[in-house]
């Protein structure tokens, strides 16, 4: 990326970081997606920047859901479509599932600015620019959603997301999948399944774990999802957060 050398120890942090600085000055992430960035980042860093092994058996759970799921969707807003545009377009491709476009603070622009984003990455399909219900007991704009989409699906994923939309999803009986950086968020606790990982590595994982998981049975990715337990892994999250803390100065 321009303006910043390849050989910074903070390269690769430093390129997110202005992808997502550009993506506010083209309308399509929100001014406060920064902040919710920089809190994303702070967990990262604990988190040693890398897939931890309970996130990696979160993403493996995410997955066989997604293969078992009979209407699969990805809820996708500015910071998502910012920093992993390609990579859900790889995951709708993959399962497959819809994308559709939800925005906490909505306008109706920016909702085409996020649906352009990843139709230029190849998206054939993204639904939420006219949204057609809203999800019951949630006054905010992150309750409009598709009929066709969000509101009639089984499995949901939605990266960065606020706790209200994910308990009122799970109000409605859905399987909910969260990425989440922050394992004490209160969309981290109310999910179905919690990644804690960072999207633009958790996305990635999944595509390269659809064919892996569909090479299994029914019964066994069945078994995997009803086994799940959720609670159990954000635990052994924080295990591995205050593992690693207490080795680096032990
Ligand atoms: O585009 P909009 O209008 O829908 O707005 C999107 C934001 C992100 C501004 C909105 O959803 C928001 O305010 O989110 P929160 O409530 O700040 O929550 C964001 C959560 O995502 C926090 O727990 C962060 O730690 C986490 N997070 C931030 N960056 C990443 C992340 N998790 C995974 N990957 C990241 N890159």
């Amino acid at each position: 990326m321009q303006g910043i050398p390849p050989g910074h120890p903070r390269y690769q942090s430093l390129v997110w970081r202005e992808r997502l600085a550009r993506a506010v000055r083209d309308g399509v992430a929100h001014e406060t997606g920064l902040i919710a960035h920089g809190r994303g980042e702070a967990f990262d860093y604990l988190l040693g920047e890398e897939t931890i092994p309970p996130a990696r058996a979160a993403e493996e759970a995410a997955v066989a859901a997604l293969v078992l799921a009979k209407k699969p969707v990805l809820s996708v807003n500015g910071n998502v479509a910012a920093l992993a545009a390609d990579s859900c377009v790889a995951l709708a491709r993959a399962v497959p599932l819809a994308l559709e476009v939800n925005l906490f603070h909505r306008t109706g622009e920016r909702a085409e600015k996020v649906a352009g984003v990843l139709s230029d990455a190849g998206a054939s399909v993204v639904l939420g620019v006219h949204p057609t219900a809203r999800i019951p007991g949630l006054s905010s704009d992150r309750g409009l959603c598709e009929r066709e989409g969000i509101f009639s699906a089984d499995v949901v994923v939605v990266p960065l997301e606020d706790g209200d939309r994910c308990e009122a999803l799970r109000r409605m009986e859905k399987t909910v999948v969260a990425v989440d950086l922050n394992p004490l968020s209160r969309t981290s606790r109310a999910a179905s399944i919690t990644i804690v990982d960072n999207v633009v590595r958790a996305v990635p994982v999944m595509v390269g774990l659809v064919p892996v998981m569909r090479a299994r049975s029914r019964e066994d990715l069945g078994r995997l999802v009803r086994g799940w337990d959720n609670e159990r892994n954000l635990a052994g999250v924080l295990a591995f957060l205050s593992k690693r803390l207490n080795a680096l100065y032990g």
